[in-house]
């Protein structure tokens, strides 16, 4: 056996500081360099390292003691291992007695390590910069409060110590910390975790400035939520508004109504959007697509499967309409009622809510004007209907105004796959198709 004692070297004008974290105990097996501690002056935080490798056979400091240059730090068993650190200056050696076999040498630790900015070690102590010259950033008020073994912990995980919030003595950053901001950063919803640099949301006492109560959010919600701040920061939408003419269309749906209820179904308007949707989505081929993953390709759908948002008291779903092409008003309109009567009563199957080409969601029931829908991605846009009202539009073969009755049209669309020009034709397309309903039958 081999003991040897090590002391703190001169550290500049570092004085009674603190020791703030150990990082090895008793037993450990260590290597040259390796940290050892970390002491903290008010301004500043250094790493003690290893002056040669060994094992520790006795802690001489607990963390909250405060030690100088030459304090006695630890006790390390060298016996079989390399030679010390070519900086680690070796004050005094001596012999234990031979009854146990082992000696003990004194040694002093090599400098400190400073992450910001490094020493070159080759510098001699003397010639080396003040450590807390060095550390100014502290004392210049830059918030990255944290030891070097964290920063360095951090840089080696990606963490941006500027957003981690310390927990330690006067807001010291703790391994701990950038642990837990780690796991968060990873629960986050992916459109944060893209790297946009989002400044992190300010988090309010609502409490301080009156009642409140914490209301759960349900399972729906949270997942939709997340989905729709991804869409909304990933795809570039741009929103195109327009009004189609339903007047003849609604004359029509009701001059049907009883014949659907004697089927079973409610005749709605927006079973007679679906038809006027996916004539567009044949003329328009790129509405009716999505970008693959490697961002290289369009992928064309030959299917036509449509999608509408469904207020259910849990959140908003989106059952799915397969092949609409294939079925006639009635099928659809049925389907629609059974699906979401199926959606508020949670029991729509996942594969229901998939593989839908477009969405359709439609506010005509409640109210507003028109609003800016986001695109349920991968698809490439989306159909916002609002309430149609009564209007005066202007005939050009009667030359008055003329009531009509004006379904507001909103149709948001990714811009990396369709042009401006696109989007008008596109609801240009769907303005004719639902102005004479005869052409939902070619
Ligand atoms: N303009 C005027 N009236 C409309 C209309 C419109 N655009 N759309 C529907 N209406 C009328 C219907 O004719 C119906 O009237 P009656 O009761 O007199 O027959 C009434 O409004 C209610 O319709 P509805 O909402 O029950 O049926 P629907 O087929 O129009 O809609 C559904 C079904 C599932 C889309 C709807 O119930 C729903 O959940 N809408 C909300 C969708 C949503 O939340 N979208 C937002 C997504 S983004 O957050």
């Amino acid at each position: 056996m081999s003991i040897k004692e090590v002391l703190v070297p001169d550290i500049g004008s570092f004085k009674d500081v603190e020791v703030i974290e150990i990082m090895v105990n008793v037993g450990d097996s260590i290597k040259t360099d390796d940290s050892l501690m970390t002491v903290e002056s008010d301004k500043a935080a250094m790493d003690i390292p290893a002056p040669f490798g060994g094992t520790v056979k006795e802690l001489k400091i607990k963390v909250g003691d405060k030690i100088s240059a030459g304090s006695l730090v630890l006790m390390l068993d060298t016996a079989g291992e390399a030679t010390a650190s070519s900086s680690a200056p070796v004050v005094k050696s001596f012999s234990q007695p031979p009854v146990t076999g082992a000696s003990t040498e004194v040694a002093a630790v090599p400098p400190p390590t400073h992450l910001a900015p490094e020493v070159p070690t080759h510098i001699p102590p003397k010639h080396r910069p003040d450590p807390v010259a060095a550390h100014a950033e502290f004392a210049s008020g830059k918030p990255a409060h944290a030891s070097p073994s964290v920063r360095r912990f951090a840089r080696e995980l990606g963490a941006d110590l500027s957003r981690v919030k310390g927990s330690g003595p006067r807001g010291r950053i703790l391994k701990e910390d950038v642990q837990n901001w780690i796991k968060a950063e990873l629960a986050k919803p992916t459109g944060e975790a893209i790297g946009l640099g989002f400044p992190p949301a300010p988090v309010v006492d609502f409490g301080k400035f009156g009642e409140i109560e914490n209301q759960p959010l349900s399972r729906i919600k949270k997942l939709s939520g997340a989905n729709l701040h991804r869409n909304w920061v990933s795809a570039p939408h741009v929103t195109q508004f327009d009004e189609a003419d339903i007047t003849d269309l609604e004359d029509f749906r009701k001059s049907m109504l009883d014949e659907a209820a004697k089927r079973g179904v409610k005749l709605t308007l927006l079973a007679f959007l679906m038809k006027a949707v996916v004539n567009a989505l044949r003329t328009y081929p790129t509405f009716n697509a999505s970008l693959a993953a490697d961002g290289e390709n369009l992928v064309l759908k030959k299917y036509f499967h449509v999608g509408f948002a469904c207020d259910t008291p849990d959140g908003l779903v989106v059952p799915v309409v397969r092949d609409v092409n294939k079925k006639d008003v009635m099928d659809i309109a049925r389907e629609l009622a059974e699906m979401s009567e199926l959606a508020r009563e949670r029991k729509l199957k996942v594969d229901s809510m998939q593989g839908g080409c477009f969405t359709i969601s439609s506010l005509g029931g409640i109210g507003g004007t028109m609003f800016t829908p986001i695109i349920n991605c991968p698809e490439v846009a989306i159909l916002g209907l609002s309430r149609a009202d009564w209007k005066p539009v202007w005939s050009k073969a009667t030359k008055t105004f003329e009531p009509r009755l004006m379904l507001p049209l909103s149709l948001s669309y990714d811009h990396r796959v369709i042009d401006g020009a696109d989007g008008a034709r596109f609801t240009s397309h769907l303005r004719l198709m639902l102005s004479d309903v005869r052409r939902l039958l070619l």
